[in-house]
């Protein structure tokens, strides 16, 4: 089966479904195709906490109503060490900004219906196979359906958004001479833990360990997920729920007035690899890349979902301003729009990760480090400026 619209979008993910319905509210022509199916992509549980910006952002467009409606406010959160307890209220520091704590398949499942509900078109477990004509031809994205019965779909379009995640095919396409990719690759592991019980806080908790980290991430009344920092090689299966329950309270140091920690079912359990990535630039020839698909970061600040966002609007303004005006400069400038908010982030969150992670236990320089981070919590305790940037970065108070 073949088609045409003007912007193909590869991915129903935040990044490809805002853009849908951006473009579609101005009247561009747009079809997304997704490898999973619907039930699915509304059921993945990943991220949950929104930046300021992004829930301004979303609220601008009309794409906020369920997070405004069912998601919880976060102004502070807490960091534990040795004992002691230091809560940071970012919200106070940062012109009373806010996170917004809502489960990112939460969010997908509005999009997706805002979108449907709109008369934009999502082929679902559709998944590409191949883009071509990127540079000086015209644009052609080729997906197999997978029901056998369906046909394959040839998709001819003006432009191609690349949304599909770290894991997707349009990245990949693209030569390498015609995109740089920057990696760092940590020595360490997260366990990522989502658990059926009540957070023991209802703010986020790091608890620096000599262990390792822990976090608590709380997502809604009864689910909250959890963080333990293990080797690089482990996997979910060096962790039976036991020892998760056990870690996770000598960690976060609970009992007494720490908090009660609440053990229940655990409904996912695996080892994240902590790798920070940016493609350089985030365009080739009629293909823009979007979220995950051009950047992924380490889970530490929270910032991957917010990115995606954040690339999806700008990229629509520029796909309007194209369509509307003839006007390809924020198109052009795309990547470089785009690229020192991506570093930014970056950044945060390689120097969150130094500050929560123990060193490794045979590091020579392990005392060093852990003075340092010593030093930088003293830094946070102290409400100066100090705190005030790392509040108005940790809540994206700013442009991003
Ligand atoms: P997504 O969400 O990965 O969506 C990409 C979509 O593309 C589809 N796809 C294809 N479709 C068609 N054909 C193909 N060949 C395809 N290949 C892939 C996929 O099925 C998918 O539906 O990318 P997007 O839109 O860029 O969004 C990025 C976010 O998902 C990601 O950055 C966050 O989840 C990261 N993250 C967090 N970010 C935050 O901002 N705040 C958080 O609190 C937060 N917590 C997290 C996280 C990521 C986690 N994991 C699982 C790595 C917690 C965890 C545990």
């Amino acid at each position: 089966m073949a088609r045409r619209t003007q912007v193909g979008i590869i991915g129903a993910g935040p990044a490809g479904l805002v853009l849908a319905n951006l473009l579609l509210r101005a009247g561009i022509d747009t079809v997304v195709l997704e490898r999973c199916s619907r039930t699915y992509i509304e059921a993945r549980a990943r991220a949950g906490f929104l930046e300021h910006r992004i829930v301004e952002l979303l609220r601008r467009h009309g794409l906020a109503d369920g997070l405004l409606a069912s998601g919880t406010r976060h102004t502070a959160c807490e960091f534990r060490h040795d004992g002691g307890r230091l809560r940071v209220p970012y919200a106070a520091l940062a012109d009373d900004c806010a996170h917004y704590v809502y489960p990112q398949q939460d969010l997908v499942k509005d999009l997706a219906d805002t979108f449907t509900a709109a008369g934009g078109t999502v082929f679902f477990a559709h998944e590409v196979t191949s883009i071509t004509g990127m540079v000086g031809g015209r644009p052609r994205i080729t997906c197999r359906a997978e029901a056998r019965a369906t046909p394959a779909l040839e998709l001819d379009c003006d432009f191609v958004a690349g949304c599909d995640g770290f894991r997707g095919p349009s990245r990949l396409t693209v030569p390498p001479a015609n995109m740089r990719t920057v990696a760092r690759q940590y020595d360490v592991g997260w366990l990522a833990v989502l658990a059926q019980v009540p957070p023991f806080s209802p703010e986020v908790v790091y608890a620096l360990h000599e262990d390792g980290f822990a976090g608590q991430m709380p997502r809604t009344a009864d689910v909250t997920r959890f963080y333990l920092q293990c080797p690089a090689t482990d996997t979910a299966d060096d962790w039976p729920d036991d020892r998760v329950w056990h870690a996770l309270g000598r960690r976060l140091a609970t009992g007494a007035d720490g908090g009660r920690l609440t053990t229940g079912r655990i409904l996912q359990k695996g080892v994240l690899e902590m790798r920070s990535v940016v493609a350089e630039p985030m365009q080739h020839g009629s293909l823009f890349l979007a979220g995950d698909a051009a950047h992924v970061l380490t889970p530490v600040g929270a910032k991957g979902m917010n990115l995606a966002i954040a690339d999806a609007e700008t990229l629509a303004q520029g796909m309007i301003a194209r369509y509307r005006h003839g006007d390809e400069s924020i198109l052009g400038d795309y990547s470089a729009r785009r690229l020192p908010s991506v570093w930014a982030a970056q950044e945060f969150s390689d120097w969150m990760l130094n500050l929560i992670h123990a060193p490794a236990p045979h590091a020579p320089d392990r005392a060093f480090r852990e003075q340092l981070r010593l030093a930088r919590l003293r830094r946070l305790a102290d409400a100066g400026t100090h705190a005030a940037a790392f509040a108005q970065t940790y809540v994206g108070s700013g442009r991003g």
